[in-house]
């Protein structure tokens, strides 16, 4: 066996429910670029897990553009890596409704992420939202994927994903691989600028709590000036009790490569604003490079779509494979 052969599979998913945030960029497609040279890797922009929100037609078909230009722009390269949107590829949801029915209401109810989204949009709790883990748990296991990157807020679908690839194996015979997630610990959770007890996320309706991958210098360095930190005047790391300080520093951390005992030294006996300003600085230059490819592939609609045809016909050719196994496997009949 090739060594190709032998590397193992990674699938991840993001949400085209808005523009991607740094938080998205440091616990999520960061990594992805960096573990294409080492896995066989399968990156979807989840646009079907969009709708369990309220989406406005045209800005999600928008935002879908804007998510693959953006991974494309962040480095995922479509001829190593299999680039998809979820919707293009109907095994998804073929395999979703096998899980949903080997899924317990019980264990969807103790999802945290269907009780916060509930609570934030209560008037929209549907079904789709209560079974999202499920179509996650499709998405992984239609492709027996070993590992999945994604940031800490995900690891209780991933659990879930585990369960019921378990249960499907025992009721069944051995069919899927069980997932392992692979969080890194530097900016697994990146916290909103505006409120630093909560994760920083796209749908927040305070611009003020996010930075987008989009956002201009100005405005970058804009919103580090206004992020929430505390009175102490201090850099120091304590996530305790300077959740807002910290959270800057794990910026910091991430683009300089320097860790806090260093960080703080650099910014001893200097104030926030100081320090506020050079997370700003580091961050839009990280940012800038990506910002011009990003519009570069904006303006290519000819070469995205060329891009989505060929990941989607690509995941195609693994996912029925493992669509028809399984429809088997639970006796649905077969001509
Ligand atoms: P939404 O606000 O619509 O729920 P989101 O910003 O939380 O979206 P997702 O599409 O749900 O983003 O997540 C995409 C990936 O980014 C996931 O792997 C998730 O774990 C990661 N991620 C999201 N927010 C953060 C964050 N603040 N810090 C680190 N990783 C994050
Ligand atoms: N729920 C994920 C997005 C997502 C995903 C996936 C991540 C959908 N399907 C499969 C990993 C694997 C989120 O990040 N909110």
């Amino acid at each position: 066996m090739s060594s190709e052969d032998m590397k193992k599979r990674i699938l991840s998913g993001i949400q085209p429910s808005g523009s991607f945030t740094l938080g998205n960029y440091i616990g999520a497609i960061r990594n992805w670029a960096a573990l294409q040279d080492q896995f066989d890797c399968l990156y979807m922009v989840a646009d079907l897990h969009a709708l369990t929100v309220r989406q406005v037609p045209a800005q999600l078909r928008a935002h879908t553009c804007e998510a693959v230009s953006m991974l494309l722009a962040a480095g995922i390269d479509p001829k190593q890596s299999i680039l998809f949107v979820q919707s293009h590829v109907p095994a998804h949801t073929q395999l979703n409704w096998i899980l949903c029915c080997n899924c317990q209401f019980g264990e969807l109810s103790r999802m945290t992420q269907f009780k916060d989204k509930s609570l934030s949009h209560p008037d929209n709790v549907n079904g789709g939202l209560f079974t999202y883990p499920a179509l996650m748990a499709a998405d992984i296991l239609v492709y027996n994927a070993d590992l999945v990157p994604v940031g800490q807020d995900q690891t209780q679908h991933l659990e879930l994903a585990r369960t019921v690839a378990n249960r499907f194996n025992n009721l069944y015979s051995p069919t899927f691989h069980l997932p392992e997630g692979y969080i890194t610990k530097e900016g697994a959770k990146i916290m909103s600028l505006a409120d630093p007890s909560k994760k920083m996320s796209k749908s927040d309706p305070n611009v003020n709590s996010f930075v987008l991958m989009n956002d201009d210098k100005d405005t970058i360095i804009r919103k580090f000036k206004r992020a929430v930190t505390d009175s102490e005047g201090t850099v120091r790391y304590d996530v305790e009790n300077k959740a807002g300080i910290s959270n800057l520093m794990s910026i910091y951390h991430v683009f300089t490569g320097k860790d806090m005992s260093e960080i703080e030294n650099e910014f001893s006996g200097r104030g926030y604003a100081d320090f506020k300003a050079a997370v700003g600085e580091v961050v839009s230059d990280a940012l800038a490079p990506i910002q011009g490819e990003y519009t570069k592939y904006m303006n290519d609609k000819a070469y995205l779509n060329e891009v989505l045809k060929d990941g989607a016909e690509k995941a195609s050719r693994i996912a029925d494979r493992m669509v028809s196994k399984v429809y088997k496997k639970v006796g649905l009949y077969q001509m």
